[in-house]
């Protein structure tokens, strides 16, 4: 048995060290033309399911429709978007501000939907910043980022966004542990030991607005902390986080990090230590984070640097945190629907352990432990164990559940989905993939209530399937069918960027919420023009401001004099349609920037700083209407000190045409326009 171990072991090395992925044979089995029929969704017709995927290091989310596999969206969350100038507005700048100051890109390896009652509710979905710490807030009804929140005392925040059951809670987990933020942190990278340390951040969600804070941090020892799900239903009040790394290495983690047999999950009983808070337990610390909050009646984004946070340590919380063994560094960390089971995958084990709830807390009570982790309680690893799932294959990465007691587990080494019974552990199926799964995505999978039918696996590796693209190739995502006893592949397709995480909502949910204008009437954006009375130009200092509109087919104003060099120029483009799916955009020729998209109702500002003298087009990117191609207009850039005055309109004469000289710039007045 122990030889068999440490053979199964020797291969999963083998494979995750030098050999990549093991390919399994059939893996390239064709997708039957019966089970194709069952991704087609006719034109026109909504499916079933839209899966929010991460997009890795893109930065982005992305949303796909199930079973079709059609990509419906690319929402921007912590990178810039030239797409729709997200981040390169003044506007939505400050969503990307840190206490690094601007960062245009991120790592999103994760998303949780928000739920109630342990259901997703369709409000919101959540996203982690893997890099430089955050968390993000997509609120579903525009399909945009509400809130990012940076996180201090983390680096890798890795272990986040999984929520608890009504969304009280949102959490980040450390993936580094670090010297803490206002520690000293020149020292000497070797004394990890020592100075080192994790944190696990509860961030509270305002269950009306939705908005994110830290209420306190509890700090630990200078694990990894890997991946997360929280309790539900019995088992709601915990936290369940896997940690790898409890060797404490700081180099070389792939041998120093895998020494021990097994690493850990650790149980935390966020309820006892919110009464430790509560009675004050916890410690006010200074620290610099940003908190960046998107409003739908100014338009614009506030960027808060906040500078305290409370933290406690887990040396202060007896009988709040425990730790349960889970073999070879454990990554996935899931809970089953009903609260009771909680599954590690050891990505380095042959088995994958389930651990039950009741047991845990029996095993609490009678103090059946194995002495200590740097002064925490380990229960010992039988005492928890509901029991092992038995040559699952290798790899086990992350387990996601049906609503009739299976579970789903990817297998990163053996590629392959296997299918068991949570119950009696029991292997019911498996399913080859194409190359190395990640995360896979049971529909409704993470909650109390799965709507099960189908399940996706995102593929890191892809040779093979489709269309060489050179050196990179594209990511996969493969489809199954799983509503009947065994799991069957209907359709498989690339994906962009590098998908972890993915989250299904039914698109029911989505529909009713949807945003379909902003009222012109409630925007509160300063610079907003709310009809073309409105529009002027501006000069403060080297500053020029441009409050212009946008309407179905011209800009006012068009045509703009005056602008010199050594200016800024900022054009607030506010777009006066009132209607659906109406929205203009705004580029200027030589501008450092992308171009903005307006949606109805909305202000978004472009700044441009000219770099020579001449004239400048500019134009509406997007293909408004008919006469789209017509929305265009003129900036004249005269050099530094000249006398030219600073004159606009649409459909004006800015210069005499009897002398030759230009009228002082007075106005704004726009002849009518005749459409
Ligand atoms: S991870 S492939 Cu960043 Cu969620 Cu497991
Ligand atoms: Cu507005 Cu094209």
């Amino acid at each position: 048995m122990k030889r068999l171990t440490v053979n199964s072991l020797t291969i999963v090395v083998l494979c995750f060290l030098g050999m990549g992925a093991c390919k399994p044979k059939n893996a390239g089995n064709a997708v039957s033309s019966d089970a194709a029929s069952k991704a087609y969704v006719a034109p026109g017709k909504y499916d079933e399911f839209y899966n929010f995927v991460s997009g890795g290091f893109s930065g982005q989310m992305s949303v796909y429709g199930l079973p079709s596999g059609r990509l419906l969206r690319v929402i921007p969350v912590f990178s810039q978007d030239p797409q729709d100038g997200y981040g390169y507005s003044e506007e939505t700048k400050g969503m990307l501000n840190t206490s690094h100051g601007f960062i245009p890109w991120d790592d999103l390896h994760h998303i949780e939907a928000s739920q109630t009652n342990g259901e997703i509710d369709g409000r919101w979905t959540f996203a982690n910043g893997n890099n430089t710490p955050r968390l993000a807030r997509i609120d579903l009804k525009t399909f945009r980022t509400a809130e990012i929140l940076e996180i201090p005392n983390s680096a890798g925040n890795h272990s986040s966004p999984f929520i608890t059951e009504n969304t009280e809670y949102v959490i980040a987990g450390t993936r580094f542990s670090v010297p803490l933020d206002n520690s000293n942190g020149d020292v000497p990278i070797n004394t990890y030991k020592k100075n080192f340390k994790g944190t696990l951040s509860f961030v509270k969600v305002d269950p009306k607005s939705g908005n994110m804070s830290i209420a306190f941090q509890i700090k630990t020892p200078g694990v990894d902390f890997d991946l997360s799900h929280a309790g539900k239903g019995p088992s709601h009040g915990w936290f369940f986080f896997s940690c790898y790394n409890s060797e404490q290495a700081n180099t070389l983690l792939e041998v120093n990090a895998s020494q021990r047999d097994k690493d850990f999950i650790m149980a935390v009983n966020w309820k006892k230590i919110e009464e430790y808070i509560n009675q004050g337990k916890g410690k006010k610390e200074s620290v610099k984070y940003a908190h960046n909050t998107y409003s739908d009646v100014t338009h614009s984004s506030t960027s808060t640097i906040e500078t305290s946070v409370t933290t406690i340590d887990v040396k202060d919380v007896p009988d709040a945190v425990y730790m349960i063994p889970c073999p070879k560094s454990p990554h996935g960390c899931d809970v089953d629907p009903t609260g009771e089971y909680i599954v590690g995958s050891g990505k380095l084990a042959a088995l994958i352990p389930v651990f039950s709830y009741t047991k845990m807390l029996k095993a609490i009570q009678d103090k059946t432990f194995d002495g200590d982790y740097d002064g925490i309680p380990v229960i010992k690893y039988e005492a928890a164990l509901h029991g092992e799932v038995q040559k699952p294959g290798l790899g086990p990465l992350h387990t996601e559940f049906d609503a009739n007691g299976n579970a789903y587990t990817s297998m990163f080494v053996s590629s392959e989905v296997v299918k068991w019974s949570v119950n009696d552990l029991k292997v019911l199926d498996r399913v080859p993939t194409y190359y190395s799964p990640g995360h896979l995505s049971v529909m409704g999978g993470p909650t109390a209530k799965p709507y099960g039918k189908y399940m996706i696996a995102y593929n890191k590796i892809t040779k093979d399937r489709y269309l060489p693209t050179g050196p990179e190739l594209a990511q996969s995502a493969q489809l199954f069918d799983i509503s009947g006893d065994k799991m069957k592949l209907i359709l498989d397709f690339p994906t962009v960027g590098e998908p972890h995480y993915a989250e299904a909502l039914p698109a029911s949910l989505i529909e009713k919420n949807s945003v379909k204008i902003y009222k012109i009437e409630n925007n509160a954006n300063p610079y907003a023009a709310k009809g073309e009375a409105q529009t002027k130009v501006e000069r403060k200092g080297n500053q020029v401001h441009v409050y212009m509109t946008a309407i179905r087919s011209h800009l006012t104003p068009d045509n703009i004099e005056g602008i010199k060099m050594g200016d800024e120029v900022y054009f607030h483009v506010t777009n006066l349609e009132q209607d659906w799916d109406v929205p203009h955009g705004f580029a200027i020729k030589g501008a450092n920037n992308a171009e903005i998209l307006i949606m109805p109702g909305e202000t978004q500002t472009y700044k441009w700083t000219p770099d020579r003298v001449g004239i400048f087009p500019f134009y509406c990117t997007d293909f408004c209407s008919a006469l789209h191609q017509e929305m265009q207009g003129y900036a004249r850039v005269s050099p530094a000190g000249s006398s030219t005055p600073l004159v606009w309109g649409t459909n004006k004469n800015l210069s005499a045409p009897a002398n030759g000289t230009t009228q002082p710039g007075s106005g704004g007045a726009t002849n009518p326009v005749k459409r």
